[in-house]
């Protein structure tokens, strides 16, 4: 069993009959949703929205029921990866450019439960870029406004073209270097318009972070109560 593995069994024992869950994105989530699918192939009865196209479709291969959003008022559990996660359990997430739906579904769950492996465990938040989402309108105004912070913002791309998310928006990596306040810099970052949403998870919406390592064994760090 490879580590991520490890992480997201743990956190899927978790969930129990009766449950809604978000799903998150990701190769770690992968594995969540594989775990998930065969829970629900032996009668677990739950249902669950995802963070992105991708978790979607793999949750409908797996026959995981699939609920509408418009229809949940808060979710039981959600799981999902981290690119990096801080001795305070504060987190950067979107690699996979699904930040803006993770944080939606994690700021409406009741436990948010981040899986990831050893290696995504850091001092300080910042080694990896910070993705920013940002609207396509302005942009070139946005990533000034970035660049006057010292965030050296390049939009990522996909194939030689502009990654467009699938909310119809731009990413911006931020390569803050490192980061001491994650709380301020994610207010400082909201206050430019054209900003959606940062890839800046506050340790105050996580619950638990699941840490997964190669011979099968999990760390279970947790940073909040119960939302
Ligand atoms: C997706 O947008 C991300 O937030 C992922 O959850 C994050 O990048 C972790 O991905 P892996 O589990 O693939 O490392």
């Amino acid at each position: 069993m490879e580590a991520k593995q490890a992480a997201a069994a743990r956190a899927v024992a978790e969930i129990k009959n009766g449950m809604t869950i978000a799903l998150g994105t990701g190769s770690t989530a992968y594995w969540a949703i594989q775990e998930i699918g065969d829970r629900v192939a032996q009668g677990l009865d739950i249902k669950a929205v995802a963070s992105s196209l991708r978790s979607e479709n793999l949750a409908r291969e797996r026959k995981i029921p699939i609920a509408d959003l418009s229809g949940i008022d808060r979710f039981d559990i959600d799981i999902d990866g981290a690119d990096e996660v801080d001795q305070d359990g504060n987190l950067i997430k979107g690699g996979g450019g699904a930040l803006l739906r993770e944080k939606i579904l994690a700021a409406n769950s009741r436990k948010f439960l981040v899986i990831v492996d050893g290696s995504k465990l850091v001092d300080q938040l910042g080694k990896v870029p910070l993705p920013v989402e940002i609207v396509p309108f302005g942009s070139a105004l946005t990533l000034k406004n970035l660049e006057r912070m010292e965030a050296h913002p390049s939009v990522r791309q996909l194939n030689g073209k502009d990654y467009i998310s699938e909310n119809g928006n731009l990413i911006a990596d931020c390569r803050f270097q490192t980061i001491a306040d994650p709380a301020a810099l994610n207010r400082r970052l909201h206050e430019i318009p054209g900003i959606v949403e940062t890839g800046l998870f506050l340790h105050t919406m996580v619950h638990s972070v699941f840490v997964g390592y190669a011979d099968g064994a999990v760390r279970i760090i947790g940073t909040s109560t119960e939302k």
